[in-house]
C-alpha cells in the first residue's frame, strides 16, 4: 500500500562523501547482500537489472492515461521517473528486491460475514510496515556499502519504483492477474522493499506467468475493479477507496464495501497459490488482537486523541479519523444493525462533513421512512455544507 509522500529514498553514506570504490566483485558483493537480506528477516531475495522492464513504461502510461490512478495524483506527477529504475537515478548498476511474508494466520474472508464488524485488511493489522522494512533496508545498507562500496539507495513503496514488475524481472515471482506479485513459494502475501546500487550486481532469472486459466481473484472482487487480467482501476478498488480517496465514497461501491472499513484482501485471498502461503515470521506485522474484527460500535466513538492512540504506529493511523470513520459508518449502514443507529445519529452531528455525510447516508438505510424524514427535518435546515445536503436529499428517495 502507499501514502503520497514523493519518496523515501535515502543515501547510505552522508551527503558530499566522495563515491566509494567498488570494493568486491559484483558476484561476491551480491552474495553479501543475500546474506544481509536473510539475516534481517526478510524472505525473498533477488536481483533486477536496470533495464528489466522495458514493458512497464507503456503500461504505467495506459494505466495513467485512462484515469485509473483516481486521485493519487503522485502517480502521474511522477510516471517519467517511475518509468525506469534508470529515470529515477541514471547511475543505478542493479536494483536488489526484497520480500517480507506476512501470511495471515487465518482466512481474512471469515470477518467479512461478521456484519457488526469492521474488516481490516491484513497489511494492517499490524505494525505499519513501511517504517519496519525501512529500518531493516537502512541497517542493511550501512553493513553493505562498507564491505562492499559504491552509492546504494533504499525504498519501500513510496518512492516512484515499479516495485511489482522489478520483482519480477528479480525472480521474486509474476505478477498475477490481480496485478499483484505470487510467488509459488507462499501466495500472495509478501511485501516489497528495494535496494538500488551503484554496482552491476549479476541479475537472477525472471519469475515467468503461472496462472494459467485460472480468474479466481477476478471473480472475487466485490466491485469488479478489473476491467481485463493483469489490469486494475484504482478507482473501483476498494483499498484505494478507503485507504487513499480523499472524498465521499462514490454511492455505486457502498453496498459492495461491505464492512471493508480499510483495504481489501479478497482477490489475494482467492489466489489458489496460497495453499504454499506460511505464517509471516515477523512478530510486528503479526495482526493486533484489536484489529482482527473490530467492533463497529466501538470504533464510531472515537474521537480525535483515541483515534491517534488506538492506531499509534499504525498504517492506519495516517489515513486519519475523518476518511476511517467514513467508511465505518459505510459499515454501518450496510450491517442492517438497529443497534448501531445511535452512533450514526451522534456522527451526524459530527464537525467534518465526510463523517456527516457518511452518517445520513447509514441512517438512510437503517432508519424506516418516518424516523429518517424527521431526522432530516431537524437536520437539514441547519446543515452548511452542499454535499451533505445533497446526501440528505439523496437519501430521502432511498428510506
Ligand atoms: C498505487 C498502488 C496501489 C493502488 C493501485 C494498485 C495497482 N494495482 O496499481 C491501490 C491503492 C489500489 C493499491 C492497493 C493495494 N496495494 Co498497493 N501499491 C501501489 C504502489 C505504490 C504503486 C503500484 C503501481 O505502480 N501501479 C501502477 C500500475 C500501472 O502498475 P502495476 O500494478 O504494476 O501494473 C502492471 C500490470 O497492470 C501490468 N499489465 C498491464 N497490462 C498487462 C497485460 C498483460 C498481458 C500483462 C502480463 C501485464 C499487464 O503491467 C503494469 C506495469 O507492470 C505499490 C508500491 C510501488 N512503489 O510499486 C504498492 C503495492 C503494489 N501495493 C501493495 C499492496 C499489499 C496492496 C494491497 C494488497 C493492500 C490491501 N490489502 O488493501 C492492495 C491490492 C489491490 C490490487 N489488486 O492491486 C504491495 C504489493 C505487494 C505484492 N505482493 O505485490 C506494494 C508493492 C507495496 C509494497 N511495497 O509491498 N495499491
Ligand atoms: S483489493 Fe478488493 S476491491 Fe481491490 S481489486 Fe482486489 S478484490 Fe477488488
Ligand atoms: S487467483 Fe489465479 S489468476 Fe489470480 S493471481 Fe492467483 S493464480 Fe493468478
Amino acid at each position: 500500500m502507499i501514502q503520497p509522500i514523493e519518496s523515501r529514498s535515502l543515501s547510505a553514506r552522508p551527503n558530499g562523501t566522495a563515491r566509494a570504490d567498488r570494493l568486491l566483485d559484483p558476484a561476491a558483493a551480491k552474495t553479501l547482500l543475500a546474506g544481509l537480506a536473510r539475516e534481517e528477516g526478510f524472505d525473498a531475495f533477488g536481483i533486477a537489472a536496470p533495464d528489466s522492464i522495458p514493458e512497464s513504461a507503456p503500461r504505467l502510461a495506459r494505466w495513467i492515461g485512462e484515469g485509473a490512478y483516481g486521485d493519487m495524483d503522485w502517480m502521474p506527477d511522477t510516471m517519467e521517473r517511475r518509468s525506469s529504475p534508470a529515470s529515477l537515478w541514471p547511475e543505478v548498476g542493479a536494483v536488489a528486491m526484497l520480500g517480507l511474508n506476512y501470511g495471515p494466520d487465518e482466512d481474512p474472508r471469515d470477518v467479512l460475514a461478521q456484519r457488526r464488524r469492521g474488516a481490516i485488511s491484513v497489511y494492517a493489522r499490524g505494525d505499519d510496515y513501511h517504517e519496519l522494512i525501512k529500518g531493516k533496508l537502512k541497517r542493511i545498507a550501512s553493513r553493505f556499502v562498507p564491505k562492499a562500496g559504491g552509492d546504494i539507495k533504499v525504498f519501500v513503496d513510496t518512492a516512484p519504483l515499479m516495485e511489482k514488475p522489478l520483482a519480477e524481472a528479480a525472480g521474486l515471482g509474476w505478477q498475477g492477474k490481480h496485478t499483484n506479485l505470487v510467488a509459488r513459494e507462499r501466495g500472495s502475501w509478501l511485501l516489497l522493499g528495494a535496494i538500488a546500487t551503484t554496482l552491476p550486481l549479476p541479475p537472477d532469472a525472471p519469475e515467468t506467468d503461472h496462472c494459467g486459466s485460472c480468474r479466481a481473484c477476478l471473480d472475487a472482487c466485490p466491485t469488479a475493479a478489473f476491467p481485463a487480467p493483469y489490469r486494475l482501476d484504482a478507482r473501483r478498488c476498494i483499498s484505494y477507496l478507503t485507504i487513499e480517496h480523499k472524498g465521499p465514497i462514490p454511492h455505486e461501491f457502498r453496498q459492495a464495501m461491505g464492512n471493508r472499513i480499510y483495504g481489501c484482501d479478497d482477490c489475494l485471498a482467492a489466489c489458489p497459490w496460497n495453499k504454499f502461503a506460511e505464517l509471516g515470521r515477523e512478530a510486528r506485522l503479526a495482526a493486533r488482537e484489536e484489529n482482527r474484527a473490530p467492533p463497529l460500535a466501538e470504533l464510531a466513538r472515537l474521537d480525535e486523541a483515541a483515534f491517534r492512540a488506538r492506531f499509534t504506529k499504525s498504517p492506519i493511523k495516517r489515513t486519519g479519523r475523518v476518511r476511517f470513520l467514513r467508511n465505518v459508518l459505510i459499515a454501518i449502514g450496510n450491517s442492517g444493525m438497529a443497534s448501531l443507529v445511535p452512533e450514526a445519529v451522534r456522527l451526524v452531528g459530527d464537525g467534518h462533513p465526510l463523517i456527516r455525510g457518511a452518517a445520513v447516508w447509514a441512517l438512510s438505510r437503517l432508519l424506516d421512512w418516518e424516523a429518517f424524514t424527521e431526522l432530516r427535518a431537524r437536520h437539514l435546515p441547519d446543515e452548511p455544507d452542499e454535499s451533505v445536503r445533497a446526501e440528505w436529499l439523496d437519501a430521502s428517495g432511498a428510506a
